[in-house]
């Protein structure tokens, strides 16, 4: 029997990467006025594809920049489709799975100021965004709707910190019953046009801990925090209710139309946070990363917490779907930091497969340097360096450590298949991760 192959690839998004005199964030973020195509990917897309060869991945996840698509209301670029379809065309014709996200956290201009997303209409502007583009192109088979909606609700309602900069838990709320009705007509919309598609969010989850354990506000805040940021949509997916969970108590929060619209689940997981109940804080909440492992920070301060990326994982698996892991990475211009990371977080998702979890593929947040929401260009997630200046990408040595990764994962994939046809069933050992 042919098992699928184990989807290896690289994660980015089109905003990141090159930018948009017509999104929300060109203007939100000053760094953004100095450098407003970022990398130049728009015109340099043919040789950054070229990358993913050398890498060796089978699957590349990429998102449309909604506001080169409409960049006015009732707008739309034929141009910019054209553009988004050549490079699905390119990577089926290199035999590498496109994964499409049709929207990772930036707005056109127009849909930001009128309809955000508390806004009953914003539902109807994206669905007609939806509607079309997804009828438009071909050759896609995994779609994510939304990148990270707790993110963007968090950033965008919450702290304002994000477009559109609204601090209020209310309309925090609404907005999310309406990405959720987005995303249940996302996905039956992808339906109807693409047969065999699979369609899912990418959900960040973080490994969130008590500050301290001890004590009990620390505790319950951490708890609370656990199901409203990373379990309150799994509820959604399974029961079409978000719950409010106190220790003796249990509230409907929200009905949302998303039960059972899910194909896989995508998660994205990056580090853990400790937080503790401090009254002097927006929302009486404090977070902080501590070095409790001694793996480190990342460049972002980040605790790097291989071990919190099982447990997310188990606990998705309860949505009895595959699980795909639609980012991970790191920002380091170490490259043997960026190396440990991988091969921590990957030793991970294999312990995860072995233990009986049905993960069915791994993206590393990025292929190149790019664009860090709020924290600018020196944010380095990129298995390849950019030099801003010339735009030059230069490989970095965690590239060759994941082309490696890939071959002998690869390799090992073939083998099972070939010993399998022979009726020879053996155990396959796993190979250790020595440097290539
Ligand atoms: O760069 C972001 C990406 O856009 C969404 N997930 C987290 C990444 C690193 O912060």
């Amino acid at each position: 029997m042919q098992e699928e192959p184990f989807l290896w690839g690289v994660a980015t998004s089109a905003f990141q990467l090159e930018g948009s005199p017509h999104a929300d964030w060109s203007t939100w973020d000053d760094i953004l006025s100095e450098k407003p195509d970022v990398t130049s990917h728009y015109s340099l897309y043919r040789e950054d594809l070229k990358l993913l060869r050398q890498l060796g991945v089978n699957a590349y996840r990429f998102s449309l920049e909604w506001s080169r698509i409409q960049p006015h209301e009732g707008e739309w670029d034929e141009e910019a489709v054209a553009h988004y379809q050549e490079i699905i065309d390119i990577l089926n014709e290199m035999g590498i799975e496109p994964m499409l996200t049709l929207h990772h956290f930036t707005h056109p201009l127009w849909f930001i100021k009128k309809y955000p997303w508390h806004e009953p209409d914003s539902i109807v502007k994206f669905g007609g965004y939806v509607e079309r583009i997804v009828a438009r192109l071909k050759g896609v088979r995994y779609w994510i709707t939304f990148n990270e909606p707790y993110v963007l609700l968090l950033g965008g309602y919450l702290e304002g910190c994000m477009p559109p900069g609204i601090q209020s838990p209310a309309l925090a709320l609404r907005a999310l019953e309406n990405i959720c009705i987005c995303h249940a007509q996302a996905y039956d919309c992808i339906h109807r046009r693409h047969a065999g598609a699979r369609v899912s969010i990418a959900h960040n989850m973080a490994a969130l801990a008590p500050w301290s354990r001890w004590n009990p506000m620390d505790r319950l805040l951490a708890r609370l925090a656990k199901y409203f940021y990373n379990h309150s949509i799994l509820d959604g997916f399974l029961e079409g209710v978000m719950r409010i969970k106190f220790p003796f108590r249990k509230e409907i929060l929200l009905s949302v139309p998303i039960k059972g619209k899910l194909d896989y689940f995508g998660v994205n997981y990056y580090t853990r946070v400790h937080m503790r109940f401090n009254p002097f804080k927006r929302m009486g909440i404090e977070l902080r990363h501590h070095d409790i492992d001694g793996h480190g920070l990342t460049d972002m301060g980040w605790e790097i917490h291989p071990g919190g990326l099982e447990k997310v994982l188990r606990y998705a698996s309860r949505l009895k779907v595959p699980l795909i892991i639609t980012e991970n990475g790191i920002a380091t211009r170490r490259d043997h930091k960026k190396i440990q990371f991988m091969r921590r977080h990957v030793d991970v998702v294999e312990r995860c497969i072995q233990s009986g979890m049905d993960v069915r593929g791994y993206f590393w947040w990025s292929l190149i340097d790019n664009y860090e929401w709020l924290a600018g260009l020196d944010s380095r997630f990129g298995l390849y360096k950019v030099d801003f200046d010339t735009l030059k990408r230069k490989q970095t040595q965690a590239a060759a450590y994941y082309a490696y990764i890939i071959r002998s994962r690869m390799n090992m994939q073939k083998k099972r298949e070939v010993d399998h046809v022979s009726g020879n069933a053996q155990v396959v050992q796993e190979v250790t991760h020595s440097a290539p």
